[in-house]
């Protein structure tokens, strides 16, 4: 069975410790424990990089490796084309995760370029999201 990619973006490591009125109390190391209950016998690769070059080195490796990505590309959602790019080489579900609602924030949050790539996008579910977002990929992948 192939893995399921879970990949976070800058900042996140940060999770639970500054500004919970907007992405709650919830850490990182919890998402990822509450992701490994979600895929049970399904490998799971559970990443954060603060680096847009670390996340597309994954992304290749989830290209070569990978049964789907869950992605949380955080500010290079609305940066980097370069990320866009390497999900496009993708051939597996692909959802974008976004632990507030981006559509209710200022408008800088609102144009995703990974959007255009995504099979689907969950944002505003808090740190939930991610074992929602993690169903919904566990039915669309094929291997
Ligand atoms: O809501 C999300 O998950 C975001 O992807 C988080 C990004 C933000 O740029 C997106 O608009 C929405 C920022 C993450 C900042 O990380 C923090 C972590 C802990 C405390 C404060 C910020």
């Amino acid at each position: 069975m192939k893995p399921v990619y879970v990949l976070n973006g800058p900042n996140l490591n940060r999770l639970g410790k500054r500004e919970p009125h907007i992405y709650g109390t919830t850490t990182l190391a919890e998402i990822e424990e509450n992701c490994r209950r979600v895929v049970g016998e399904r490998p799971l690769i559970f990443r954060q990089t603060n680096s847009e070059e670390t996340l597309i080195g994954l992304v290749h490796e989830a290209i070569d490796e990978g049964a789907g990505i869950v992605i949380n590309p955080a500010a290079f959602t609305f940066t980097s084309l370069a990320l866009l790019d390497a999900l496009k080489m993708f051939e597996g579900p692909v959802i974008e995760l976004h632990i507030s609602n981006i559509h209710k924030r200022e408008q800088i949050y609102h144009k995703s370029y990974v959007s255009m790539r995504a099979d689907a996008v969950i944002a505003g579910l808090g740190a939930y999201g991610y074992e929602a977002a993690l169903v919904a990929l566990l039915r669309l992948v094929k291997d």
